[in-house]
């Protein structure tokens, strides 16, 4: 099979930050075992998930085992940390692949798991099959040295518009995961629907989650099933940030207690797709009791420092209000003990430095870096997963233009906003708005085959990253996708084989 060789050395996605081919091969065959080094927790989690990984198409038996020093060089993986380089930092990780064996060193399990990510993708693309394949299992022998560019590398969940089932919020983390992204956003509230339990208030859940955009049935997670979603990420080392969207977008939330209503009246569910019509109200002080019994429960059964509050296209409250409000729950966010995340649009507000802006698609995001937030680039021009590729695209809006694979990878985040620089820039973030994406065969269509390239973005090195070098590596993912039974766009400006 032609399309099925390992991939060369150098051809990962994302491009390590450096990377040397020996010119040999290690054979993975039936006798190999995955030993992990004792003492450190998590390491022999990350054992048994490269087993379950490699065990399907392979059909190897490959234990996971515990060492304490190299284990013998006969055909074996070895992960450990001791000795990992502090300098790779929380991610990083060396990869060192000779005819006998395969070592991943690193200075954090996280650092580990990016790293399996780099031997699964070494092997042949049948490796991601779910039945057994024939092999051989080849892996290209040389040296990796490894580590991210950026801290944030994300794609964000709108599971308010359309809901999203936990079976299928767990596969979008574990594509997430080959590609090496460690933030998944989560949209949980909006005009059109409330998709996480609250105790306080169990109505916002039960009635504000009963519907979505189209008026089909919408649906909540339980807190058991969001802490389910969290340690699932937790597993792959990536930080769920959940986001409840105020003080607009919130018409769920008045739809299901009338006394967050200006006027005591709480007005109907909301299923179509317009945007700016609602706002909490920000002179009643029932709404800060609200917004403190939300923020608490959320910050309690999330284990990541960071809370979204949301703050975009609030057209329907004032200004002063808006900047009233942004200031009050930033101080409540961060008296639970979390870093309050809003769209750009709280740079009106007084934001602390440990505050953070996502930029989507003014110039407010230089408001931010000037008051010392942080900033977190989704330019909705380049990073929207909901833009269609071109006029053909049958999902999708295009409000921001057409965002084609090129156009999704060829922009640097450093260089993206004018008085924004790499200082300033925590990282890459791609949103998945879904007024218009149904199914999960939907967010796969719109997510893939563009989410390698911010994945790259955040990870890789700026210098040398080139389109035409790119689209080439982009389609030997192709038959990686495939076998992996991913929904992607056969994108014409890449060569798929
Ligand atoms: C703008 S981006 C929005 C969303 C929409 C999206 C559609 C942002 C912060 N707000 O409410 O879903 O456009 O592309």
């Amino acid at each position: 099979m032609p399309t099925d060789k390992p991939t060369p050395i150098g051809s990962v996605i994302p491009l390590p930050a450096s990377a040397k081919a020996t010119g040999g091969t290690f054979v993975l065959t039936a006798t190999a075992d995955i030993y992990v080094e004792p003492g450190t927790a998590g390491l022999m989690s990350i054992g048994q998930y490269l087993k379950e990984k490699l065990a399907p198409a392979t059909g190897h038996r490959l234990e996971v085992l515990e060492t304490t020093g190299p284990p013998p060089a006969s055909g074996n993986i070895y992960l450990t940390t001791s000795g990992g380089d502090p300098a790779l930092g929380e991610e990083g990780y060396e990869l060192t692949v000779t005819p006998d064996s395969v070592a991943v060193v690193a200075a954090q399990p996280a650092g580990l798991f990016r790293g399996l990510q780099t031997i699964r993708q070494l092997l042949p693309p049948s490796i991601e099959s779910s039945t057994v394949q024939p092999g051989p299992w080849e892996i290209p022998t040389g040296k990796i040295r490894d580590y991210p560019r950026f801290a944030w590398r994300g794609i964000m969940l709108d599971v308010a518009r359309h809901f999203v089932r936990v079976d299928e919020v767990k596969r979008t983390i574990d594509l997430m995961a080959i590609y090496k992204l460690n933030r998944f956003h989560m949209h949980l509230s909006d005009d059109q629907g409330w998709r996480l339990m609250i105790n306080s208030w169990p109505k916002l859940a039960t009635y504000g989650g009963s519907t979505e955009v189209g008026g089909g049935r919408g649906g909540y997670y339980t807190q058991a099933d969001y802490s389910e979603i969290v340690a699932y990420a937790q597993s792959r080392y990536i930080t769920v940030v959940p986001e409840i969207d105020m003080p607009g977008h919130t018409n769920a939330a008045l739809a299901s207690y009338a006394e967050l209503n200006c006027d005591g009246k709480a007005p109907p569910l909301y299923t179509g797709v317009e945007v700016g019509f609602s706002s909490l109200c920000i002179d009643k002080e029932i709404t800060f009791a609200f917004v403190e019994d939300v923020i608490r429960e959320i910050a309690a059964l999330t284990p990541g420092p960071y809370l979204h509050i949301g703050g975009d296209e609030t057209h329907s409250t004032s200004p002063a209000d808006y900047v009233r409000f942004i200031d009050r729950v930033q101080t409540i966010v961060q008296a639970h003990g979390k870093q309050m995340v809003g769209w750009e649009e709280i740079a009106h507000g007084n934001l602390s430095p440990a505050s953070i802006a996502q930029h989507w698609h003014s110039d407010q995001a230089r408001t931010a870096a000037q008051q010392g937030a942080k900033v977190i680039m989704s330019p909705a021009s380049r990073a929207y997963l909901d833009m269609k590729y071109d006029a053909s695209t049958p999902l999708g809006l295009n409000w921001a233009g057409y965002v084609d694979v090129k156009q999704a990878y060829t922009w640097d985040p450093a260089t993206q906003v004018t008085g924004v620089s790499e200082s300033d820039v925590l990282g890459v973030e791609a949103p998945l708005w879904s007024e218009t994406i149904q199914t999960i065969e939907d967010v796969e269509f719109m997510t893939f085959p563009r989410l390698p390239g911010y994945a790259e973005i955040g990870w890789s090195p700026e210098t040398g990253r080139s389109w035409d070098e790119y689209r080439t590596r982009l389609a030997a993912q192709g038959p990686r996708l495939a076998a992996l039974g991913v929904n992607f766009y056969r994108s014409p400006l890449v060569p798929w084989p």
